[in-house]
């Protein structure tokens, strides 16, 4: 039962034990509040208007809803353990109501949100693990808008965190406290698009499957494509420099990324964005935005390379015994599909239990033997008996040698898309199992598999840990599934993770970033001296530090008020 009188707010729960997150507003600053309740009658005291209150008990009600569904709430300091050494930076202001009025004039009433229940899901990640405590959400619609925003939080020292589609699995997309959250889902024009090279232009808040649909019309394709397509945006995917699974065949978006426009901190605007596919005058300035996930710059128009869309595309699921097979297996896809190779996936056992389980519909395409692992190999070519010969052939030497120990070709489109949900569909089974611990690591692929036995070991009866991936690109998804966040199962992960895979010469973050999850994490694939210069870069481009702060650099000194000195006092 929640209920309310003027002046303050009583909540009293009947079930129990559970937990859960009072958002409290007093006038018009935010208290948060993370606590395990037992059985009994919590008063917050509230000064503020009884206006305020009611957001507060929207919030509440909504809370009570997903407790009584499924995996019950718990500590953020549980689910990743950064948020206890991370303080809020004293250098910046705290959100006035006069700052909204300004916002409102910059934007229009309609595009700044205030209330908690419109503030919920921008508040909270896309695993429900990271949750910060924004009170207000702008959406421009403009570059100019966008400007006259920055320029504003520059001047008032207001920190900021632009937000695309909100997928990003390292905590940066979501504010760490109460940073204003800045989105950029109104900017979705396409520009323009020239059909004779393929050279998309269109603003950052575009959502990567309605780009990719309006080129299918036009007979091409964006150069990208992953799981959450549906709701990630390109700048989203510039900012994180997304990879997925036809980076094998297209490369990075490093690559298909021909200019930019982006708006610095201090409102100024960049304009790189051309279409030329040469370029050398001088330093590639927008590589530098490119994966700096929202800290330098606020992207907000893209020009990109897009490759045609070809007519025949073919993908098998195959059985493997030994993760070395599946090494030889990617060898002889080199070799022999070459060109019209466009994916090479794999997943173990577990994640593939992982995904049947939790997955309406889906079934394993290899039901009469359990395999250790599973690829899933895509073609994609202009002539489909030409690519299918190559296939057949590649699956015969495939045989013949022992490599794979089963496989079936898809058949038709339903069966196409049923053998890429079972890849794609792993990170929200995963999500839907309950407590879930991320990493997303490059590593030499002979090496890849070790971590996860070893791991696995480690954690005995404690977690289920799996691995897939980008296998074509030495990309591992290592995924540890608990019942719930557990400080001990975390202290058995990390930093062993992240030194193993220093040690073997790997990198800490693939695709995913580094976020707010792994910022302090940075050291282990970054020297110290790249690490100064790209605190030289954020003081240049972002001087007072309000954009996205707590995420990519380590933070070490936060507590001590200065963000860097860490790491320029070492210079
Ligand atoms: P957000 O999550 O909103 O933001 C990500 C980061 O970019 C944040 O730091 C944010 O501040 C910054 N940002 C966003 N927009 C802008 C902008 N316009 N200007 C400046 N900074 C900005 N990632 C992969 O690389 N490969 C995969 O295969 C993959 N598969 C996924 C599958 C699922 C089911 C999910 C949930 C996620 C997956 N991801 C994958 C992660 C995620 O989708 C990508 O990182 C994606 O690029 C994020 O885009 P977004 O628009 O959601 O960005
Ligand atoms: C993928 O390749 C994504 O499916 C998500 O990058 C990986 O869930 C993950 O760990
Ligand atoms: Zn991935």
């Amino acid at each position: 039962m929640v209920s309310f009188a003027r002046g303050f707010c009583r909540l009293k729960f009947t079930k129990a034990p559970w937990s859960f997150e009072v958002h409290c507003s007093v006038g018009s600053e935010l208290f948060v509040r993370h606590k395990q309740i037992s059985a009994f009658t919590s008063v917050v005291r509230c000064h503020g208007e009884y206006s305020k209150l009611l957001s507060c008990y929207s919030l509440l009600t909504h809370g009570q809803r997903r407790h009584n569904s499924e995996i019950p709430e718990v500590d953020r300091v549980k689910k990743d353990p950064r948020y206890d050494r991370t303080l809020r930076d004293a250098r910046f202001s705290k959100l006035s109501n006069q700052d909204l009025v300004e916002f409102k004039k910059i934007v229009g009433d309609s595009s700044v949100l205030t209330e908690a229940f419109e503030l919920e899901a921008a508040n909270r990640d896309w695993l429900g693990k990271y949750v910060g405590t924004s009170q207000a959400l702008l959406r421009p619609r403009t570059t100019q808008q966008v400007s006259e925003i920055l320029s504003y939080c520059n001047t008032r020292r207001l920190a900021v965190v632009p937000q695309g589609g909100n997928t990003g699995l390292v905590g940066g997309s979501v504010p760490v406290f109460d940073e204003v959250i800045l989105s950029l889902g109104a900017m979705d024009n396409i520009i323009s698009f020239d059909e004779g090279n393929g050279i998309l232009v269109c603003e950052a808040g575009c959502i990567l499957e309605k780009l990719d649909s309006f080129l299918a019309e036009k007979g091409y394709m964006m150069p990208l494509d992953f799981g959450a397509k549906g709701s990630c945006q390109i700048g989203g995917n510039i900012s994180t420099n997304a990879g997925g699974i036809h980076l094998l065949r297209y490369g990075s978006l490093r690559a298909n990324i021909l200019g930019l426009e982006i708006v610095l901190a201090n409102g100024q605007v960049i304009d790189s964005l051309r279409s030329l596919r040469k370029d050398n005058t001088g330093y590639d300035m927008k590589q530098i935005f490119i994966g700096a996930e929202g800290t330098l710059g606020v992207v907000t128009k893209v020009s990109i390379l897009t490759p045609a869309r070809l007519s025949s595309r073919n993908v098998v699921f195959l059985g493997c015994k030994y993760f070395t097979d599946c090494q030889r297996a990617l060898k002889e896809a080199r070799s022999n599909l070459g060109e019209i190779l466009s994916a090479f996936e794999f997943l173990d056992r577990k994640a593939l239990d992982m995904v049947l389980s939790h997955s309406d519909g889906l079934r394993d395409p290899l039901p009469d033997s359990k395999h250790s692992f599973y690829l899933l190999v895509e073609t994609t070519g202009s002539c489909f008996n030409h690519d299918r010969e190559k296939l057949d052939n590649f699956l015969e030497i495939c045989m013949d040698k022992g490599v794979v120990a089963d496989g079936v070709v898809a058949q038709d489109n339903q069966q196409f898309r049923s053998f890429w949900q079972l890849r794609e569909g792993i990170t929200e089974a995963l999500s839907k199992a309950g407590a879930v611990y991320k990493y997303d690591l490059s590593i030499p692929v002979p090496y890849m598999y070790n971590i996860v036995e070893n791991l696995q070991h480690r954690l005995g009866d404690l977690a289920v840990v799996m691995g897939y991936g980008h296998l074509g690109d030495g990309n591992l998804h290592l995924n540890i599934s608990a019942p719930r966040y557990d400080s001990k199962i975390f202290s058995l992960i990390e930093p062993f993770v992240y030194e193993w895979t220093a040690s073997h010469k790997g990198s800490v973050s693939a695709e995913h970033g580094l976020g707010f999850m792994k910022a302090d994490a940075i050291y282990y694939s970054k020297s110290p001296e790249m690490v100064q210069w790209m605190t030289r870069f954020k003081q240049m481009f972002d001087c007072n530090g309000i954009l996205n702060p707590y995420k990519v650099l380590p933070g070490s000194s936060f507590k001590e008020g200065s963000r860097y000195r860490n790491v320029s006092n070492s210079s």
